[in-house]
């Protein structure tokens, strides 16, 4: 009788250490598993065009000199001199959005400096993953594929993105964005320099999007 219940002390307080053993573990893991594990450079990323985003640098899932989609490296954080004026989204409902759900942000970038400023990427908490579009002909007909290097806004000037032209894509959108809502967008130069704009959704009927898929 003793030693069972010794044995079962035993047990319990064998059982209390591989909880706290358990518990030590999941403590250590956590923190990464709620922020998601920061990728190592080069690492392969599944889409052109994400973003991990930390207080403290960017990276940028693009293709590589050898066509694969990887990793960037990770751009310290700094303030991006750049405004935008007339900043709206089309408006999106999931449900009637169809199969690969998508839309666009569009505005004019202004740059106040006196130094070319390069968007690479840019991030929304709307959407999984954004990219930086452009229109071109292809055989006949308007296609929109990512643009290559991205946005080059011009020292002292300007750039506009509009439907039909160079556009912010919402790619796998997976919730509505109502008319009149307001969601940010935050832009990531090429030197990890960041600005983030809010956009005002509307209802928009031309430049209905489809998507084309690029190997970019
Ligand atoms: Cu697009």
């Amino acid at each position: 009788m003793l030693v069972s219940i010794l044995q079962l002390v035993e047990k319990r307080n064998s059982v209390k250490k591989i909880a706290s053993i358990l518990l030590a573990a999941s403590l250590l893991l956590a923190p990464v598993a709620a922020q998601g594990a920061t990728p190592r450079t080069n690492s392969a990323c599944a889409n052109s065009g994400a973003v991990t985003a930390t207080a403290k640098f960017t990276m940028v899932c693009a293709t590589n000199a050898s066509g694969k989609l990887v990793w960037g490296k990770q751009l310290p954080v700094s303030k991006a001199t750049l405004v935008m004026a007339d900043a709206w989204v089309k408006s999106i409902d999931m449900a009637t959005a169809g199969m690969m759900p998508m839309t666009a942000a569009f505005g004019t970038f202004l740059n106040p400096t006196k130094s070319n400023v390069r968007i690479i990427a840019a991030y929304t908490s709307s959407a999984p993953f954004l990219q930086l579009h452009e229109v071109v002909m292809s055989n006949g007909s308007m296609v929109m594929q990512q643009k290559a290097g991205g946005f080059v806004i011009p020292a002292k000037g300007s750039k506009q993105m509009k439907p039909g032209s160079d556009h912010t894509m919402f790619m796998s959108v997976a919730k509505n964005i109502n008319p009149g809502e307001i969601v940010y967008i935050t832009y990531v130069t090429s030197t990890g320099a960041r600005f983030t704009q809010p956009f005002l959704a509307k209802v928009y009927v031309g430049g209905n999007e489809t998507y084309t898929p690029t190997t970019n």
